[in-house]
């Protein structure tokens, strides 16, 4: 391969300014500057500094908890990645993400990682993105041979090479996972060798070698630019330093290995390449010291910055709610049920923004188990109705990639119960990605699907989960009881810019009721009165609004007055509405289909025990389903949810 000598300053340049940037953040965790923990990437410099001159400044990268090198190769500025390691205001996080989150979104870095592995889909994501674009965008995505054994390898694997997506997946095998050698926890001849299981090339470089990565990561770039999809690289090599800078370990390598390693430094391996090229000793001290001028201003830089302050970090876990227009005036409509209240809402968003596009187990081809795409696919095309293969941790995770991308997804979960398997991507990645880029990004994504009971599905298709959600800050959730609300909130939460846990119940989806024909959206965030009353307030969700009306019905004949009260959205919640409501009957109930223990309806109460406990002329009364898994047997299971019977007794118990 020719490489011209400028080429060949740069990538030697990269990689002294990614060595001595790891060597100065040592010298500052060690003197406190730096703090928690930082994974040093001296020894692998040739791999990041490879890749990335291979790509284009509008490509993609998304790097791992080891990432200064990812950062670095890709453009970043270092004074902000200094002063990010310092935990200051001016680092790319703001100082919210700390070492191993940074990234860049102006020079399409999508984030380092924390979680071992977990950029893998969100990569896979972006790529998603630039096909949907019909750009040539390319996508690197870096990972550890330690990663290699997590699931959502293979799930992007299995999805980019399905969908022959733009992305290179490429292996940083160092030989260790922590402590750990690959020896020891690796299946098979090699990484790159998996590459078979999906139909894609797969191939091993020297990792130390820098000419070699660039070139193997070149092959694969212009294979993914020419759509002809993913390329799985390995690239071997070896870090010199420990884990990380806080782990100091027992030794799990021998001096032997780790010096003959060192003697295959990837820098001092380029030299000659260099010389050849017509670089004097002379210059390349320039070339050297030219880098550590920049470092010295970044540590300067870093240390000026100011400390960030309570106001930033508060303002940064959710983006601004987009103005919406006010729900009609005017509820009245054709009889619909909630399925099709829901279908008209996607229907009416995919027409007006092409960015939203649709994705899930079987909502293309057959619209879904229930029912709720049925038709899109026929209205906008396979390229945004996309049936998926069974692995929500991916998909789900690949919409996220997409959303930063600048698509709007909606991830359908079929069976609310499967979020499970998607725990990182949901917790740590979706809801913190805004956060811990120092509140820049917007995640626009829409995560719905059916929760709750009553159809005989048992244990592990019949829970409700809401509050799981609720607890961690940078989702938005929300949980419509009838056709009316489904269909105005689904649109907010399309618009909405940030990751909404849509929770549709499975029992409701056949429910009818009047449903405006235009679009029109519900404000997140505003409860709905479902009845007025004067002598007690119930608030209740999902299914239960209809079961409390009913109790609120059979109780007016008795010349008991109750206010039913939908909150529609449990975060952010209508705090205001509930006060005012508990202000006015001076009682309260909670009615939720979740299990009771630790469930929506405790958060609900202690917000009335704190703000307005001396309005209260008795004892707040929770009804929600019994501490067990959901039974089968379905006298059992009408045992389990809280019925119209169980509000009525709640209700009784608080006059
Ligand atoms: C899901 C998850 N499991 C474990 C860890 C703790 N941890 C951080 S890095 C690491 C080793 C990762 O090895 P590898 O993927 O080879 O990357 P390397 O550190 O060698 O660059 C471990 C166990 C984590 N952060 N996330
Ligand atoms: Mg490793």
């Amino acid at each position: 391969m020719k490489i011209s000598g400028e080429r060949l300053e740069s990538l030697y340049t990269t990689m002294v300014k990614i060595r001595r940037f790891d060597e100065r953040t040592v010298e500052l965790f060690n003197q406190g500057l730096v703090k928690g923990t930082a994974h040093s990437y001296v020894g692998e410099e040739a791999v990041a500094a490879g890749a990335c001159a291979a790509l284009r400044e509008d490509d993609y990268i998304v790097g791992t908890h080891r990432g200064h090198g990812h950062c670095i190769a890709k453009g970043a500025r270092v004074d902000r990645m200094m002063a990010e390691l310092m935990g200051r205001q001016d680092g790319y996080c703001r100082g919210l993400g700390g070492s191993m989150h940074i990234a860049a979104l102006d020079l399409n870095i999508l984030g380092c990682n924390g979680i071992v592995a977990a950029g893998l889909p969100i990569g896979t994501g972006a790529a998603l993105a630039a096909r949907l674009t019909r750009s040539d965008r390319v996508v690197v995505a870096f990972f550890g041979d330690g990663a290699s054994s997590q699931g959502v390898v293979h799930e992007s694997l299995n999805l980019a090479a399905v969908w022959k997506l733009p992305i290179v997946f490429l292996c940083e095998n160092n030989q260790y996972a922590l402590s750990t050698s690959s020896k020891r926890t690796i299946a098979g001849e090699s990484i790159a060798g998996r590459a078979v299981a999906y139909a894609i090339p797969g191939v091993r470089v020297d990792g130390n070698d820098v000419l070699a990565v660039y070139e193997a990561v070149e092959t694969a770039v212009a294979r993914a630019r020419a759509g002809e999809g993913p390329t799985l690289v390995e690239a071997l090599t070896y870090r010199w330093g420990g884990h990380s800078m806080r782990a100091n370990l027992p030794d799990y390598r021998t001096k032997d290995e780790e010096r003959e390693w060192m003697e295959r430094d990837p820098i001092a391996r380029l030299k000659p390449a260099l010389e050849t090229a017509g670089a004097t000793l002379m210059r390349i001290k320039e070339l050297e010291e030219s880098v550590e001028v920049d470092l010295d201003r970044a540590v300067a830089f870093a240390t000026a910055s100011p400390e960030p302050t309570v106001e930033i970090m508060e303002s940064s876990v959710y983006a601004p709610p987009v103005a919406v227009a006010d729900e009609p005036a005017d509820r009245s409509g054709p009889e619909r049920t909630m399925a099709e209240a829901l279908n008209e809402a996607m229907h009416a968003e995919m027409t007006r923004d092409e960015g939203v596009f649709v994705m899930g187990e079987d909502v293309s081809l057959i619209g879904g188990i229930f029912g709720v795409t049925r038709g899109l696919r026929e209205k906008f095309g396979e390229d945004r109705v996309r049936d998926t293969p069974i692995s929500e941790a991916g998909f789900l995770g690949a919409g996220i990639g997409a959303a930063i991308a600048g698509r709007r997804p909606i991830v359908e979960i079929q069976i609310w119960d499967f979020i499970a398997v998607t725990m990182d991507q949901v917790v740590n990645q979706a809801a913190k990605f805004r956060y811990m880029l120092g509140g820049q990004p917007t995640v626009p994504l829409v995560i719905r699907g059916p929760q709750g009971g009553g159809i005989r599905l048992a244990a592990q298709h019949s829970q409700s989960l809401e509050a799981w959600f609720a607890h961690v800050p940078g989702l938005v959730v929300v949980a419509p009881s009838t056709p009316y609300d489904a269909k105005g909130l689904l649109i907010s939460a399309i618009r909405d810019d940030n990751p909404v846990i849509f929770l549709e119940h499975k029992a409701l989806y056949a429910t009818k009721g009047p449903v405006p024909a235009e679009p029109y959206a519900i404000p997140l965030g505003r409860a709905d009165v479902k009845r007025a009353g004067r002598d007690v307030t119930v608030i209740a969700t999902q299914a239960m609004v209809a079961r409390a009306l009913a109790a609120a019905a059979d109780l007016e004949k008795e010349g008991v007055s109750v206010e039913v009260i939908d909150p529609r959205t449990l975060v952010p919640l209508d705090e205001a509405a509930i006060l005012a409501s508990v202000a006015k009957t001076h009682r309260l109930v909670i009615a939720h289909e979740a299990v009771k223990r630790c469930g929506f309806g405790a958060e609900l109460a202690a917000l009335v025990a704190e703000h307005a406990l001396d309005e209260l002329d008795a004892p707040i009364v929770r009804v929600g389903a019994r501490s067990v898994p959901m039974p089968y047997n379905d006298a059992l299971e009408r045992a389990t949810i809280p019925g119209q019977a169980d509000i009525v007794a709640a209700i009784r118990r608080v006059l």
